[in-house]
């Protein structure tokens, strides 16, 4: 929940709620376009001095930052329950640990990854020539991320890119702006330089104002609508953009999985959060041997989640983290009811709360054909389907225009490797659900309508920098035998390159040096 209300003529400001009581969180001032582009100005001003920091350097203010988080942590978890509704525990669990690993784990292996590396040219190097990567910073990151995970995904995002030697603005959702305003405060207490990490505050208008400012980087976090919106926006620019979308992500479970763990695995994959992650279960997929039995365990799990505020430890399931997306998802088991699923618990708005609760809701009897199974919910619903074989599970989970995650159970190994490998989706689990974004050191991002690039792992560290090729010939006596005026024996040496050199082959090449020598030769007499 957030609103916005005039302050003076010109300047606005959005008032942020707890969405599980709507008590007021904090007030900030909506940043203007100019002030956006000053902003974007001053981070490449500071960023021509932090680029030429050492890895040491850059290690040391992140690994400060880590434990100014460490040292506030409870504060730091409550704030992010009280912004985002989500339980506190929750917080701590899926954003603070995460995160910690996250920039431990970069701090230490960035300059390792970055290292220098020469790189294997195959034949050129019998002419003596080798080819070096060296990999450069990109300048000011802009990072505008959604309200899901308003802490862990923008404070990775602004870790990552600082230990490439990247600035950073960052832009938080207008629905929880305070805690974008912690990781400012975060990087200030660890002693980061001036304007090397900005937080700007206010809605979609003040993101557009970012991505027109013409940043070197966007990294986006958000709806599909919005990513082509800022996708077309920066492409004035040419500003690379890193687009992590939404999701609908299908778990197949096979008669032959362990169904205890995965019906515990169903409950938290679609439920955590109140299901508003992008790796979220979305759509449950029953082998039919096993769907009534599944189903049972699942409902029986369901009933035992307690359902309030964040700020209980018993608490499992919190509020949604606005009216529009608990709106989204009455839309959504309203349709399914419409056409014919059954709700077997749940389905409708907690009446007990008083905030934004929708009760965690099992559906079953799903089918693809079905509206809200193929747009994302993102709220508390597990709806089932069924299948009968390994082919028919494949091409149910792959009728999507998402790929973000998937997640296989089967007790049969060989089967789950085989069935990952043929889904269609960025991260692909067999007998795991959901947490690898938790996972720093791997990439993460989708195929199809969930994204473009990669953030986390060595793929995502590439995205905040330009590798450059330093090419040197160590043997530079000659001419090239491709150099001008090219001639008929110019033409003949070119013939036997693309036969013989471009095979790969030494032992061919090798039956070209006397026409290349031949050709040199009358290179050099010009
Ligand atoms: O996202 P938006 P919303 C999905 C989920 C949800 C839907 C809408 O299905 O129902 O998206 O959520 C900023 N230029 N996901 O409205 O609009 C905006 O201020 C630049 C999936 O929250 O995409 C915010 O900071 N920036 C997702 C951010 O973009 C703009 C997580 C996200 O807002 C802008 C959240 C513009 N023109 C929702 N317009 C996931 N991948 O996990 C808005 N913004």
């Amino acid at each position: 929940m957030a609103s916005v209300i005039k302050l003076e003529s010109n300047v606005e400001e959005s008032i942020s709620y707890n969405p599980a009581t709507g008590v007021e969180v904090g007030r900030v001032a909506q940043t203007s376009a100019e002030d956006v582009q000053a902003a974007v100005d001053r981070s490449r001003e500071t960023f021509h001095k932090w680029k030429n920091t050492t890895f040491r350097e850059r290690r040391a203010l992140i690994m400060k930052a880590r434990e100014v988080v460490l040292s506030e942590m409870d504060e730091i978890a409550h704030l992010i329950s009280a912004e985002s509704g989500k339980p506190f525990g929750e917080a701590i669990a899926m954003e603070i640990a995460p995160v910690l690993d996250l920039m431990q784990y970069f701090a230490r292996r960035a300059e390792r990854i970055l290292k220098p590396r020469r790189i294997g040219i195959g034949l050129y190097a019998t002419m003596g020539r080798y080819s070096k990567i060296v990999y450069h910073p990109l300048g000011v990151v802009g990072i505008i991320p959604a309200w899901n995970y308003p802490f862990s995904i923008p404070l990775g995002e602004a870790a990552m890119a600082l230990m490439a030697g990247n600035s950073v603005v960052i832009k938080p959702s207008e629905l929880t702006p305070i805690i974008g305003l912690k990781i400012g405060e975060v990087f200030a207490k660890a002693g980061a330089p001036e304007n090397l990490v900005q937080v700007i505050s206010g809605d979609g208008r003040t993101g557009a104002a970012l991505v027109d400012a013409a940043p070197d980087k966007i990294m986006f976090t958000g709806s599909v609508a919005t990513g082509k919106k800022i996708a077309a926006a920066a492409a004035k620019n040419l500003t690379s953009v890193v687009l992590e979308l939404g999701g609908k992500d299908p778990m197949i479970v096979f008669d032959d999985a362990n169904l205890e763990l995965a019906a515990g695995a169903a409950v938290w994959g679609a439920f955590c959060n109140a299901g508003q992650s992008c790796s979220s279960v979305e759509r449950l997929y029953a082998q039919e041997g096993v769907a009534e039995k599944l189903t049972k365990l699942i409902v029986d799990k369901t009933r035992e989640l307690k359902q309030g505020t964040g700020d209980r430890e018993d608490v499992s399931i919190g509020a949604m983290s606005s009216e529009r997306q608990l709106k989204i998802v009455e839309d959504h088991v309203n349709d399914f009811r419409e056409a014919g699923a059954t709700i077997e618990i749940g389905g409708k708005r907690n009446e007990a709360l008083d905030g934004l609760f929708y009760e965690p809701t099992v559906i079953t009897g799903a089918t693809n054909d079905m509206r809200p199974m193929q747009e994302e919910t993102f709220g508390p619903t597990l709806p089932i389907a069924t299948f009968k074989t390994e082919e028919e599970a494949i091409a149910l989970a792959n009728d999507s225009e998402f790929g973000l995650t998937a997640s296989v159970w089967t007790r049969d190994y060989a089967k789950g490797k085989r069935v990952a490998g043929k889904i269609e989706a960025g991260s692909v689990c067999v007998n795991e659900v959901l947490y690898t974004h938790g996972i720093g050191q791997t990439p993460w991002g989708g195929f199809k309508n969930s994204g473009r690039g990669r953030t986390h792992g060595r793929e995502g560290l590439m995205e905040l920098v330009q590798p450059q090729h330093i090419h040197v010939n160590r043997f530079a006596l000659l001419p090239d035998a491709w150099w001008m005026p090219y001639s008929a024996t110019a033409v003949e040496t070119f013939r036997g390159i693309a036969t013989k050199f471009a095979s790969g082959s030494l032992a061919k090449t090798t039956t070209l040096i006397p026409q290349l020598w031949k050709r040199i030769r009358e290179l050099r007499k010009k």
